[in-house]
């Protein structure tokens, strides 16, 4: 089944977003879609968060990426059933696929969870180099699984900076500083924040008392390599529950 098909499938078509929001998307690269989860799947989304970290110990985020003050998660795809709103739901892949054209692939599913006192990140982008504008690999958004204020650490994005041609690494002395321009993504949870992976954008400094909670779904051209390989790490029990269209986008 081709990836248009797959899209169709599952109820993707590009009227779900509107004008307003696929312009907003092109010029400020980012875009908030509110009340994507409802109250109680972000609890149970956070619940089996949680069971995970603890599970799995020192060995957690390990298939892609670990990080100090923050307690990471990979391969979520194949970690439970409650994750697959993250690759399916057609609102959030209307807007992957206006950012990456028709034939695209989910990258990775990972979870991040800023700790107290941590999570400052150097702004960057979520690929090596500049591109031309409009000429996107890679497009990312964040599940919120806590509201994301000033406070907690919440993702600070450059708006526009997706059409800047340029990458943060050569053009920023130090990409840890505040930005002139820097907007923080503050929405309550249940949010998901789709951002073209091409903006600059980076964790903050956690300054509340809690974790701050978010999941990754990073999406990518089909012609591009996967952060994670879905056809390695899938397990056989994973694949059989998933329906041909969701194994369309995690191509496996
Ligand atoms: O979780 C966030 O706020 C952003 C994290 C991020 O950009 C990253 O880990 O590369």
């Amino acid at each position: 089944m081709r990836c248009e098909e797959a899209l169709a499938q599952l109820n993707v078509s590009q009227d779900l977003l509107s004008h307003d929001e696929k312009q907003f998307l092109d010029e400020q690269g980012y875009l908030p879609l509110p009340e994507i989860m409802n109250h109680a799947q972000v609890d149970a989304l956070r619940t089996r968060f949680d069971e995970l970290v603890e599970e799995e110990g020192e060995k957690a985020g390990t298939e892609v990426h670990q990080e100090a003050g923050t307690n990471r998660l990979s391969n979520l795809v194949d970690k439970g059933e409650i994750f697959e709103i993250c690759f399916t739901h057609p609102r959030v892949l209307a807007a992957m696929r206006h950012v990456l054209g028709p034939d695209f692939r989910l990258s990775s599913l990972n979870g991040r969870a800023a700790l107290p006192g941590q999570g400052l990140q150097g702004l960057h982008a979520d690929w090596g180099t500049g591109v031309e504008p409009g000429d996107y690999y890679v497009c990312n958004s964040i599940w919120l699984l806590s509201d994301f204020t000033e406070q907690n650490g919440a993702t600070r994005v450059v708006p526009g900076s997706n059409r800047s041609g340029q990458h943060p690494k050569d053009a920023l002395d130090d990409p840890t500083a505040p930005h002139p321009e820097e907007v923080i993504l503050t929405a309550p949870a249940g949010t998901v924040v789709v951002f073209n992976s091409h903006t600059w954008h980076a964790g903050t400094l956690n300054r509340s008392d809690e974790p701050r909670y978010g999941l990754h779904s990073y999406f990518t051209r089909r012609d591009q390599r996967q952060q994670t390989a879905q056809k390695a790490l899938l397990s056989e029990e994973t694949k059989a529950r998933l329906s041909e269209a969701a194994r369309v986008i995690l191509d496996v």
